[in-house]
């Protein structure tokens, strides 16, 4: 069994949690009632699941997810090294209404993707758009180095399924590049 553990990260109140209890649970959040009450995540919620449509591609392995839904304060920081450890992928959500998550993204960028050495593929930017935002889609003005990362839009109430199917897509991609890393260290241990 392939193990996968992905984090969420970025700005207070963007939408982590929302979007982490939706694409876990396979629920449609806008029948929940209680959603609107905002609850800061302390420290980090671990959420497990396993998503059909997304499977090891080779040796018909199965594969379990981990998706820790980590808290934005920076109160916090002292956690980050342990919520770090052996993540193979870092989901950085960020509200696409507020121009100063722009400039705060590059810092949670820096310190779990660059200073961990994870490759820009690991990492998904997803611009949330809460309720009646507008939606505007069109001009986030993302400046280098998050310009080479995949950007994806998120609204559930508008479109809930196109970041649902982005987020598969990015597991797909995160698996094929863990078990290609296996692959290698199979290869190296019998040659
Ligand atoms: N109805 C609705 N409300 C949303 C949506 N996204 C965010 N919100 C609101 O924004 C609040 C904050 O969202 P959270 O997902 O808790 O934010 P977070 O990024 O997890 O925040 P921290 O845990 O403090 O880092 C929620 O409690 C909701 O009130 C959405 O898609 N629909
Ligand atoms: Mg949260």
């Amino acid at each position: 069994m392939l193990k996968v553990k992905v984090l969420f990260v970025g700005p207070c109140e963007s939408g982590k949690t929302i979007l982490a209890n939706f694409l876990t649970e396979s629920s449609d959040i806008t029948e929940s009632s209680d959603i609107t009450k905002y609850n800061p995540t302390q420290g980090v919620r671990i959420l497990e699941f396993e998503n059909p449509n997304v499977t090891s591609n080779n040796k018909g392995m199965g594969c379990e997810f981990e998706l820790w839904d980590c808290g934005g304060d920076l109160k916090f920081e002292s956690c980050w090294p342990a919520l770090m450890k052996d993540a193979h992928g870092v989901v950085i959500v960020f509200n696409a209404d507020i121009p100063s998550h722009l400039k705060e993204i590059k810092m949670w960028y820096s310190c779990f993707v660059q200073q961990q050495f994870l490759q820009d593929a690991q990492c998904l930017l997803v611009a949330h758009h809460k309720p009646g935002s507008g939606g505007d889609v069109g001009n986030l003005a993302l400046t280098p180095p998050l310009t080479k990362l995949k950007l994806v839009h998120s609204n559930l109430e508008e479109n809930p399924e196109e970041i649902r199917m982005e987020f598969v897509k990015y597991l797909k991609s995160i698996i094929s590049s863990v078990s290609e890393s296996r692959d290698r260290e199979e290869m190296l241990i019998f040659t």
